[in-house]
């Protein structure tokens, strides 16, 4: 894996170099390689990871495109040379993520460097997957979902959140994943109407609705998806907001492209659940990126007036919370393509009963 052209491609009339701190965007510089306290520069000419002692030597043989180098107490002035000898005078930085102490020491210690901010700038870059972005988030997706099936055959009453959670990120990490995409979510019964809510001590019972929110990491990209499910019948309400919302989800699936704005993929799903009745139980986006992050560009959000580009993988995740009863969301991963979607997410979406 080798982004280091498509970094360079956003150098040239405005910029010079970037300068890049942030965990997820030095990974993607570095062709995959993961470390931490470290940073990368960007030039046309020359392009270097600094990477402390912990992690040079894995450096050295793992990075891609650039070269790695060892930070220590000369790194400030090589840096300045390197700049210096690639006629850098305009730094691309990342604003969004670098602290105000860190801004303000590269500052002070590069004087005479301008510093410009980077916006989204990276963040849409880093939005458009490769294939062999997809690929790992491909075998991601896979691994979630044969740990899914297989958490299915273990789960009873009795079972704490906790246990579920703990269960679940267990069949993922025996599949090959590196580590939970993000803390998983299992919450029952009353507590499904908290959409982020923490798995606590709550042993699951019959009649609750059960929803897991998780994903699994290859290659340091991650994946997601949530299914909500009843132990025994949920009721009459909870089977009508479920069908409400799994139309809502299919409806977004059948929509969903490449060009059309966030704003506009948001509202396929919002449009379903507010004619139901429900818009106000919907209070968040219907998705989000997917990638080295687990929340990334580009948002299907009301907020995104951007159309979406084609190669993004999104979330598709509507759901309907009432406080104090009950929630349920659905969500799917797909790569966005110019006539539609192409769905990574294969479990079925139909209410399933244990
Ligand atoms: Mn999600």
């Amino acid at each position: 894996m080798n982004h280091l052209p498509r970094l360079q491609s956003l150098l040239g009339d405005r910029l010079d170099a970037l300068l890049l701190y942030n965990e997820a965007n030095c990974r993607y510089a570095s062709g995959g390689f993961a470390w931490t306290d470290g940073f990368a520069v960007i030039t046309p000419a020359e392009s270097v990871c600094f990477a402390d002692f912990r992690y040079i030597e894995a450096a050295r043989q793992q990075v891609q495109g650039c070269e790695a180098q060892l930070l220590d107490g000369h790194t400030a002035e090589k840096v300045g040379k390197l700049l210096a000898r690639c006629g850098v005078q305009r730094v691309g930085f990342e604003d969004l993520t670098l602290s105000v102490a860190q801004y303000e020491t590269l500052r002070q210690r590069y004087p005479h460097i301008t510093f410009v901010p980077l916006k989204n700038e990276l963040l849409l870059l880093r939005s458009v997957k490769d294939g062999e972005e997809i690929a790992l988030i491909r075998r991601a997706q896979a691994i979630a979902e044969q740990a899914f099936d297989a958490l299915l055959e273990k789960l009873c009453p009795g079972m704490s959140e906790q246990q579920i959670a703990s269960a679940l990120e267990y069949e993922m990490a025996v599949r090959g994943s590196e580590a939970p995409a993000f803390q998983t979510i299992a919450v029952s019964g009353p507590n499904t109407s908290l959409p982020h809510g923490v798995p606590g001590e709550r042993r699951l019972q019959k009649g609750d609705l059960l929803t897991l929110d998780f994903g699994a990491t290859c290659g340091g990209y991650r994946s997601d998806m949530t299914r909500t499910l009843s132990l025994g019948d949920p009721g009459e309400e909870a089977r009508r907001v479920y069908a409400t919302v799994l139309e809502a989800q299919l409806t977004a699936c059948r929509g969903l492209r490449a060009g059309i704005t966030g704003c506009q993929a948001d509202a396929l799903a919002r449009d379903v659940i507010s004619q139901a009745g429900y818009g106000h139980a919907f209070g968040h986006s219907l998705g989000h990126g997917v990638g080295l992050d687990i929340h990334e560009a580009p948002g299907l959000s009301p907020k995104n007036s951007e159309p979406l580009p084609e190669g993004a993988v999104v979330t598709v995740e509507p759901g309907i919370y009432l406080p104090g009863k009950f929630g349920v969301r659905i969500e799917d991963m797909a790569v966005l393509r110019a006539d539609g979607i192409e769905n990574l997410t294969k479990a079925p979406k139909e209410l399933i009963i244990l």
